[in-house]
């Protein structure tokens, strides 16, 4: 049983520890990226420290099982100042690790993201029940799905270059979310909260979901985000500005 038992969490560590190992997927945006290695920093402070308390639990358990009268414990200066100390140092890399990804500019919206002229800014509004995209400098609005003035598209993305999602509500509470790519976000009424990041990989196309239930439609609020080279967004931007879609952007 005691054999037993001990294999199970030796087992139990060694699984961690291969999951702590395993190198990071290649990323496939600048926020996902961050994201990643937070993570990874994160596992590799938890893996020893639940391995070392599970250790000593098992110890203590196993040794001391057949214990009838326990000692009660002693005040020890020395071990208590030990563990104030380590696990405020814990802390700390655990804080100054997740500022350091949040207070990118890539992660969270911030008041002090905003584009500068020739950065590329995407309108990203949601409404019940669809998302439309407008390109600010190409008055061109794709949608998830076609409306009056909107050509269904998906989120077409340029790769390797700075991209600013703006993200809005024409009616209530929505929320912007592409997973793969680290990306989410409220579209919060009557306020705009701008995102920044940078996609990675031409090519890949991801799932992008509505993640605040939203009313009978919110399971078809999903759209495809896609990246693509930065002289393929180009000639999709003109194919789609001659293909007669009429921005509503003024
Ligand atoms: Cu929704």
């Amino acid at each position: 049983m005691k054999q037993k038992r001990i294999a199970a969490m030796t087992l139990f560590g060694v699984a961690l520890l291969a999951l702590a190992a395993q190198p990071a997927a290649a990323a496939d945006s600048t926020t996902d990226d961050l994201i990643s290695s937070l993570n990874q920093e994160l596992l590799y402070v938890a893996v020893p420290i639940t391995l070392l308390v599970e250790g000593i639990l098992i110890y203590t358990v196993v040794r001391f099982k057949d214990n009838d009268e326990a000692k009660p414990t002693r005040e020890n200066r020395r071990l208590e100042i030990t563990w104030t100390i380590a696990t405020a140092v814990i802390l700390l890399f655990v804080g100054v690790g997740a500022y350091n990804v949040m207070g990118s500019g890539d992660v969270i919206a911030t008041e002090e993201i905003q584009p500068s002229e020739n950065d590329e800014v995407i309108n990203v509004t949601a409404e019940r029940y669809r998302w439309t995209f407008t390109y600010e400098r190409h008055n061109v609005t794709l949608g998830s799905s076609p409306g009056p003035d909107v050509s269904e598209g998906p989120l077409l993305i340029p790769a390797d270059e700075q991209v600013y999602l703006k993200i809005g509500t024409k009616d209530w509470l929505h929320a912007f979310h592409v997973p793969e790519l680290g990306l989410k976000q409220d579209a919060v009424p009557g306020q705009q909260h701008i995102i920044r990041t940078e996609a990675t990989n031409p090519g890949n196309t991801y799932q992008g979901y509505c993640a605040e239930y939203c009313g009978q439609g919110h399971s078809q609020m999903m759209f495809e985000v896609e990246v693509v080279s930065q002289e393929e967004f180009e000639e999709r931007m003109s194919e789609y500005q001659s293909g007669g879609n009429e921005s509503s952007g003024n």
